[in-house]
């Protein structure tokens, strides 16, 4: 099954609510594999270019104030169908509407705080990617346990 990597970002709500751990565990207990990871406040320009295809909507300005409203966690995770994979785990946008069992629908049942942002296809993981990462930035290693055994003193 093709390896992908997708972009996630725990929005202001869910670094405010002290959610960052259990997001992000969800992610790793699943298997998908941390390649890149920080915690930034994104300015103005920064979120026009990643909420461009929003533009112009009637929710685009509170969308803008909304992600540059505080610090946020973003992060890049690989694994199989990553994209898809994380998709499904954070579930529908509305959180009301979100299945338990997903992020928005376990973590969160009001209004458009919805939590967390991923990646929609490959195309838009690699250009949100790009656009929070340098390539230095995201990380090759292995995981597997053979890896540790064999590195260990
Ligand atoms: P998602 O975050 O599930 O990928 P999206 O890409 O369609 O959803 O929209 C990006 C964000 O914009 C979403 O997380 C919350 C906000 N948003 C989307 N549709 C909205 C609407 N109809 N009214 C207000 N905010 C909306
Ligand atoms: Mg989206």
């Amino acid at each position: 099954m093709a390896t992908e990597r997708t972009l996630i970002i725990v929005k202001p709500d869910g670094v405010q609510r002290g959610l960052v751990a259990e997001i992000l565990g969800r992610f790793e207990r699943r298997g998908l594999k941390l390649v890149g990871l920080k915690l930034v406040r994104i300015d103005r320009p920064l979120a026009e270019r990643h909420y461009a295809v929003h533009a112009g909507k009637f929710f685009y300005d509170e969308l803008v104030e909304y992600i540059t409203s505080g610090p946020v966690v973003i992060g890049v995770l690989e694994g199989p169908k990553a994209i898809e994979v994380v998709r499904a785990m954070i579930g529908k946008t509305r959180p009301n509407e979100a299945a338990s069992g997903t992020i928005r629908g376990d973590l969160a049942v009001e209004g458009l705080r919805n939590l967390i942002h991923g990646s929609d296809a490959p195309e838009t993981a690699a250009e949100e990617i790009s656009l929070y990462f340098s390539e230095a930035e995201v990380l090759d290693y292995s995981r597997s346990s053979e890896h540790w055994i064999t590195g260990a003193p």
